[in-house]
């Protein structure tokens, strides 16, 4: 068996982040801590390209075309859907998330659901929070671990059948030992 894994080693890396204006409040917060994240895991400034776009409803076009020029290792989507009395929340989440699926397959590039869907402005708050639960900086995790681990993957690709090799930013590809029985 071969395990093939990602790394939190992000230098060199680059990043495009789509972050929705609606709910700012909530958004503007989940923004600072996943640049923060970028940043504290290697990755510099200038690698990472921020889109503001009007809401959830608008992010998958944008990252699709983001993931479409090949110029990021991932890209990330962030906003915030909160219910309210009508079923606008079921329409909009469904298509952001349908949408963001849709743009990493079309790319072929990763690219990370960082949208919250809450029932109340409360539980948005709490998971924007970075004391928190904190998912902007989770949906930097997920990208430095899905950036690194496609690069894994495809250098992967040409390697000869018996070679162990080491991945670029310390990322693994190796073999698991069978445990003696
Ligand atoms: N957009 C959000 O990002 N979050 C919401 O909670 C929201 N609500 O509740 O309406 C929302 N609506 C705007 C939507 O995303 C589009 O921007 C708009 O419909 C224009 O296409």
């Amino acid at each position: 068996m071969k395990l093939r894994k990602g790394s939190h080693n992000a230098s060199g890396l680059k990043f495009g982040i789509v972050v929705a204006k609606f709910n700012k409040f909530v958004t503007s917060k989940l923004l600072s801590s996943c640049v923060e994240g970028l940043t504290r895991h290697g990755v510099v400034a200038e690698d990472i390209e921020v889109v503001r776009v009007p809401g959830a409803f608008e992010i998958p076009l944008v990252a699709r075309t983001l993931a479409s020029t090949k110029r990021f290792d991932a890209v990330i989507c962030l906003g915030a859907v909160i219910r309210g009395d009508t079923p606008h929340f079921d329409y909009i989440s469904a298509e952001a998330s349908r949408g963001i699926g849709q743009a990493a397959l079309d790319a072929d590039v990763p690219v990370i659901f960082g949208v919250l869907t809450t029932d109340t402005v409360a539980q948005a708050i709490e998971r924007a929070e970075p004391t928190k639960l904190n998912r902007g900086g989770e949906a930097a995790k997920s990208a430095i671990e899905m950036a690194t681990v496609m690069r894994v993957i495809r250098s992967a690709e040409g390697a000869s059948p018996a070679g162990e090799a080491a991945g670029k930013n310390g990322a693994t590809i190796g073999r698991v030992r069978r445990r003696a029985k």
